[in-house]
C-alpha cells in the first residue's frame, strides 16, 4: 500500500513542475580531459616498443563525429545489425532486463541507441556516461526535451579503469547498457575484469551488452578499411587529439591507416604506419619512427557466442540470455 501512494503523489507533482521549470539534465565530470595522467599515459605509450595510443583518445569532438559517420558506412555492419536485433527482440529483451529501472549507458556518445530503448525499457532514470562530456551535453539536452518524464544525468568518466558511478546515478536496480561491441577494445582477460566491475556496479541489476561475432575475414577487414576512407580519417584524427593533449607535433599526412583481422588472436588490429622516417616531439620527450614503423591504436576482439557466454559466467553472471541476427554476425546478451 505504501508504494502506490508514494507514486501517486509524484504523479500529481510532476506536471506542474514540468510547466514551471522544464527539466534539465544534471552533469557531473569525474575526470579532466587534459590531465597530467593523460599526458603521462600518452608519453609512455609513444616511448614503448612498439608504440601505442589507447583507443579512448579517438573520441574528441571530431573523432566522435567521424565514428558516427563510420556507423553509417555500408561496410560497417555492427551498429545497424545490433540496432536490428534490439528492435526485433525489444519485447523479450525488456522482459529479461526489467522495466522501470535506472538505465546506465556506458559510452553514451550521441545517446541515440539508448533513446530507442526507452519505449520498451521505460527507465525511470537515464545515466549517460562518456569520456567526452561536451559531446554528451547537446545529445542529452535534446533527449531530455523528447522525454521530460525521465530523470537524466550526464557523467564525464573514463570508465575503462574503474566503474565508480557518482551518487547522482541514484540507487535502486540498474541495467548497465554497453552496446556496440565496445567490450571488443579490451583483451578477453581485461574484458572479464571489466564485466566483473560491471556486475559490482549494478547490484541486483543486470547488463545489456552488444558483442561482435567472428565471421568471414573479408567482411571484417572491409568494416575497418572502408572504401570512403572514413576509418582512416578516424584513425589519423587520433594524432590531432594527441597533439592537443600532449602538445606533440605529429603531422597527420606522415601516417597511413593499417587495419587487418588476426585470426589466431580473433581480433581486428588498427595501426598508424609512418610513410617515412620521422621524429615526433613533445614537451619533455621525443620519439623517432623509422619508415614503415607502426603505432598500435586499437584492438577489436570478435567472439563466438559460446566464448562470450563463458566470459560472462567467469565474471560471476549466473544467468545469461542471447539474441543474434539471422546471419549470426552480432549478439546481444542480457546477463544477471
Ligand atoms: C566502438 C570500439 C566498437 O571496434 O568496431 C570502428 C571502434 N574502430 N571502426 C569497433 C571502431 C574502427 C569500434 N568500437
Amino acid at each position: 500500500m505504501r508504494l502506490p501512494r508514494a507514486r501517486a503523489a509524484t504523479l500529481t507533482l510532476e506536471p506542474s513542475r514540468a510547466v514551471i521549470t522544464p527539466r534539465t539534465p544534471l552533469f557531473v565530470t569525474l575526470h579532466e580531459a587534459a590531465s597530467a595522467d593523460a599526458r603521462a599515459e600518452l608519453a609512455s605509450g609513444l616511448a614503448a616498443q612498439p608504440a601505442s595510443i589507447a583507443p579512448k583518445y579517438f573520441y574528441d569532438a571530431l573523432g566522435s563525429r567521424l565514428f558516427d559517420a563510420i556507423t553509417e558506412l555500408p561496410e560497417y555492419y555492427p551498429t545497424r545489425t545490433e540496432a536490428a536485433i534490439l528492435a526485433a527482440q525489444a519485447g523479450p529483451i525488456a522482459a529479461e532486463a526489467g522495466r522501470g529501472r535506472t538505465l546506465v549507458d556506458l559510452g553514451a556518445g550521441n545517446c541515440e541507441k539508448a533513446g530507442r530503448l526507452f519505449a520498451s525499457l521505460q527507465p525511470r532514470r537515464y545515466v549517460a556516461v562518456d569520456i567526452s562530456v561536451e559531446f554528451l551535453r547537446n545529445a542529452l539536452a535534446c533527449l531530455q526535451r523528447a522525454h521530460p518524464a525521465i530523470e537524466m544525468v550526464g557523467v564525464g568518466l573514463d570508465f575503462s579503469a574503474a566503474l565508480d558511478l557518482p551518487r547522482e546515478a541514484g540507487d535502486g536496480p540498474r541495467t548497465l547498457f554497453y552496446p556496440g561491441s565496445s567490450i571488443g577494445n579490451f583483451s578477453p582477460a581485461q574484458a572479464q575484469a571489466f564485466l566483473r566491475r560491471a556486475r559490482a556496479a549494478s547490484p541486483g541489476g543486470n547488463l545489456l551488452i552488444g558483442v561482435d561475432l567472428v565471421k568471414d575475414k573479408r567482411v571484417l577487414g572491409a568494416a575497418y578499411d572502408d572504401a570512403l576512407g572514413d576509418t582512416a580519417a578516424f584513425n589519423r584524427n587520433l594524432l590531432a587529439n594527441v597533439n592537443r593533449l600532449l602538445r606533440s607535433d605529429f603531422a597527420l599526412g606522415d601516417w597511413t591507416h593499417v587495419a587487418f583481422f588476426d585470426e589466431a588472436a580473433s581480433r581486428i588490429e588498427m595501426h598508424l604506419q609512418a610513410r617515412s622516417a620521422v621524429t615526433v616531439r613533445w614537451p619533455g620527450g621525443e620519439r623517432r619512427f623509422e619508415a614503415g614503423e607502426r603505432i598500435h591504436t586499437e584492438h577489436s576482439y570478435k567472439y563466438r557466442v559460446e566464448a562470450f557466454d563463458a566470459l560472462l559466467r567467469g565474471a560471476g553472471y549466473a544467468h545469461t540470455r542471447c539474441w543474434t541476427d539471422e546471419r549470426g554476425w552480432f549478439a546481444v546478451f542480457v546477463a544477471a
